[in-house]
């Protein structure tokens, strides 16, 4: 069976994709896991409405009562904005999802996957999963990164989520040959930070040049992309404030045996009480403009095919 033929894509985004016009699919599990109410719904919403100012129709995408859905309506993102009972699915969760009818947020993986099964080919969040730092966690290697290796999808993002190894995961994205573009910068953003200190493969500037790589790379019979653009900097945290919280953070999660799916979760909800919600608000801040230049670059990947 064709794997596109158990998803609910939703009447907007069918139209749209009938149509050809631009859509940028968003992920669920930031919702779910990643921020706390009500600050996790202003960032749905405020992502969906920064993709339908630049004229694209947005498609949140999770797994509803066991259905991998594509255009959450607004009383369905606040199911997950209050987030009982609802599992975070990355890829390899979702055939149990689907077959257990869970209610469940889609990682940047899982979103990619369903999106790309759509026929959507741009996503935005805030941050990829990436390598965990510490030895306990070598092997804590999120599936984001496979994913992007196979599944021809942009992720628009503001690069690695901070508490991951930067360097390490740009080594792993490199071995598996994904091009990482970094918008309007030379250096890969690290999420609340607005540079890692470490290059991009390449800089665009516009998202005309950032459509026309995309482009050429699925000529080439690619998988995914990131383009990544650093927070704005009235909400960017700087690295030595962060650090400090962080390597707090990592020690309560080693003390608590905390590992797997719940530690990135867990990483951030303590990084939140430690910046006093700074790195909420920029979390919120990148979404939403991760959110338009999706839209850009969609509408960019629209011209290009007519
Ligand atoms: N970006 C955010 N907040 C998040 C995440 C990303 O701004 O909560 C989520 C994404 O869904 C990403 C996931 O795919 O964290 C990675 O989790 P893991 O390290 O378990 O693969
Ligand atoms: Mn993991």
């Amino acid at each position: 069976m064709n794997p596109s033929a158990i998803l609910d894509i939703r009447p907007e985004v069918a139209v749209a994709l009938r149509e050809c016009s631009p859509i940028v699919a968003l992920e669920s599990t930031l919702i779910s896991h990643g921020l706390p109410w009500p600050i996790n719904i202003e960032t749905a919403r405020g992502g969906e409405k920064a993709v339908r100012e630049e004229g694209a129709v947005p498609a949140t995408i999770a797994v509803l009562h066991g259905r991998p859905t594509v255009g959450l309506s607004d009383s369905e993102l606040e199911i997950f904005a209050k987030g009982e009972g609802i599992l975070k699915a990355s890829r390899r969760d979702l055939a149990v999802a689907i077959s257990k009818g869970h209610t469940a947020g889609t990682t940047v993986a899982a979103t990619m996957f369903i999106a790309h099964q759509a026929g959507i080919s741009v996503m935005a969040t805030g941050g990829i999963g990436g390598a965990h730092r510490l030895p306990a966690n070598l092997w804590d290697i999120s599936s984001d990164l496979f994913e992007l290796a196979r599944t021809p999808v942009a992720v628009v993002c503001a690069g690695a989520k901070s508490i991951v190894d930067i360097p390490r995961t740009l080594e792993i994205l490199e071995t598996l040959g994904v091009p990482v573009i970094g918008f309007g910068t030379d250096e890969f953003p690290s999420f609340y930070v607005r540079s890692s200190g470490r290059p991009v493969s390449a800089r665009v500037d516009t998202p005309e040049e950032a459509a026309k790589i995309c482009q050429a790379h699925w000529q080439l019979r690619g998988g995914g992309i990131v383009l990544a653009q650093p927070v704005s900097t009235d909400f960017a945290l700087d690295s030595s404030e962060l650090e400090l919280a962080l390597a707090r953070a990592e020690k309560e999660a080693v003390d608590a045996k905390i590992h797997g799916p719940a530690l990135t979760p867990f990483l951030l909800a303590r990084l939140a009480e430690a910046t006093d919600g700074k790195s909420l608000r920029a979390n919120r801040a990148s979404v939403i403009e991760n959110a338009r230049l999706a839209a850009r670059i969609a509408k960019g990947m629209c011209t290009m095919a007519r």
